[in-house]
């Protein structure tokens, strides 16, 4: 029997039969899903310092305390209503939004649902070996926290599922744990969330940029007539910037410690000879994850992303930032290739909105890169990172069955055969770090050569605080 009790809810869990009947079987298929497939090696005898969320107000949802990760109390939980919320956008524009699933666009939610529902466990999947090559207590309390809440983000969507879309819903929930990362014949639904992440560079950059189209498309979400939809989506948006910020401060503190090294060497001496991580590594996976996380905002030309909006399902980011809201009658400026050549067209900008979605998302990542180059510039070296142009390694889109260059130049099928290992990560580069990071570093206080220690700890705690202590 499940106790509404252990899973801390605002959504009246305890009234309400019919949800707690679909969760009495669905959670003890969650909590094996987790034991197989979570955190490898630290499921038993590790108890971890991290962040349950008890209610939405700010005082509830910083509440710390250490738990055994298959205990943690997954929640469920809406952000407070608006008072006579409105449709912001698309052809329903200024009617009361939804309470209850229309028919008509049943499936189509139902299908954006189970698509952000299922990247949440195949991230904790992607990241299940981590643990055992952590650089410090600190990271490893890091990473634990951010797999439990995409764990609650799973238990977010499963809860749309089961309180809106009945049988179906039910089916959907099972498939959500069914599937698996990276598995031949069970894949995730979309290919980043089938790449490995086996070392911490990925899980940095993975968290920096594919954590971002979280809030990409959480912000689109948010918009949704669907009211429970957005209510959900507001409060999760809250817990993705905990994700940004590891991944963004986790490439700072490598940069950081990249150039202490660097100055340790001598300036013109290898980073690797002195177990560091070059800037042209860095790049690399700079190039990898954006552009991997690029794709995960669809295709430029897309009539699945007009018929969203214009049903009111899915909105631009800060839709209430835009003037107009109905947009029938605008077109988008886009790059485009015609006949081996690039040029310019114009499109109506419904069938943009994916286009207008990863705008939003470039420039959000390239805040991010700007703020590591500062550590660069304050080391006084005169390396820039960057972003790659977009076109660069797109496996989505209308430049996915064409090559490109960081710069956006056009390259034959032999030039990029011959030179991705200059622009992607190799299998050089990645033995290199798995070869620094084969140790694992489970001291507190201690962190591992390749990466700076953090300013400070979590919730005013020392950096030397045992973020994660082992059970006698
Ligand atoms: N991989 O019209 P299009 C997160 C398919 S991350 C594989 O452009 P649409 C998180 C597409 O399904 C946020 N297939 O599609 C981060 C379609 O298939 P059909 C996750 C792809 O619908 C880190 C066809 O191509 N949330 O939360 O406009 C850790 C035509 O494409 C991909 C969401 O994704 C791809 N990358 O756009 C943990 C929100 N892209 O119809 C968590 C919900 C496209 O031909 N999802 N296809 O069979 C959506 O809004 C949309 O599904 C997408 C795709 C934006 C992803
Ligand atoms: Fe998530
Ligand atoms: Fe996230």
């Amino acid at each position: 029997m499940i106790s509404a009790e252990k899973i801390p809810n605002n959504v009246g869990l305890s009234s309400n039969k019919r949800l707690q009947r679909a969760l009495e079987h669905w959670q003890p298929a969650y909590i094996q899903w987790w034991k197989d497939m979570g955190p490898q090696g630290f499921q038993d005898y590790h108890q971890v310092y991290v962040r349950t969320a008890v209610s939405v107000d700010a005082a509830g949802w910083a509440h710390f305390e250490y738990v055994r990760l298959p205990e943690y109390r997954w929640g469920i939980f809406l952000a407070d209503p608006v008072h006579d919320r409105r449709i912001g956008f698309g052809d329903f524009m200024g009617q009361p939004v939804w309470q209850e699933v229309p028919g008509e666009f049943r499936n189509q939610l139902r299908r954006l649902i189970v698509t952000q529902g299922d990247t949440e466990p195949a991230s904790v999947e992607q990241q299940r070996w981590l643990g055992q090559r952590c650089p410090s207590l600190y990271d490893l309390r890091n990473l634990f926290q951010v797999n439990v809440e995409e764990g609650r983000h799973l238990w977010a969507m499963v809860y749309l599922l089961h309180s809106y879309f009945g049988r179906d819903g039910r089916d959907e929930a099972e498939e959500l744990l069914a599937r698996q990362s990276g598995n031949r014949d069970k894949p995730r639904i979309l290919d980043a969330f089938n790449e490995p992440i086996d070392n911490w560079l990925d899980f940095f950059m993975f968290t920096m940029f594919t954590d971002r189209d979280g809030k990409s498309q959480l912000l689109s979400l948010s918009e949704s007539s669907l009211d429970p939809l957005s209510r959900t989506t507001r409060f999760m948006l809250t817990e993705e910037a905990h994700h940004m910020f590891v991944g963004e401060t986790g490439v700072a503190r490598i940069l950081e410690r990249t150039c202490q090294l660097t100055r340790t060497a001598g300036f013109s001496g290898d980073v690797r000879k002195v177990g560091g991580i070059d800037l042209p590594t860095i790049q690399k996976f700079i190039n990898l994850w954006f552009s991997l996380s690029l794709d995960l905002h669809g295709n430029e030309i897309s009539t699945n992303a007009a018929s969203y909006f214009a049903n009111g399902l899915k909105g631009r980011a800060y839709e209430d930032k835009w003037d107009d809201h109905r947009v029938t009658e605008t077109t988008y400026e886009l790059e485009v290739s015609q006949e081996g050549k690039l040029e310019r067209r114009h499109i109506p900008m419904r069938t943009a909105m994916n286009e207008v979605l990863r705008d939003w998302y470039v420039s959000d990542c390239q805040a991010g890169v700007t703020r590591w180059n500062r550590i660069l510039e304050r080391h006084g070296f005169s390396d820039r990172l960057r972003l790659p142009d977009r076109k660069f390694n797109r496996g989505i889109g209308m430049f996915s069955s064409l090559h490109f260059d960081p710069d956006g130049h056009p390259l034959s099928d032999e030039q990029w055969a011959r030179r991705k290992d200059e622009w992607l990560p190799s299998p050089h580069d990645r033995d290199y770090l798995l070869s620094i990071m084969n140790e694992p570093v489970y001291e507190a206080g201690k962190f591992a050569n390749y990466i700076a220690p953090p300013p400070r700890g979590i919730k005013g705690l020392p950096v030397h605080f045992e973020y994660v202590r082992t059970e006698a």
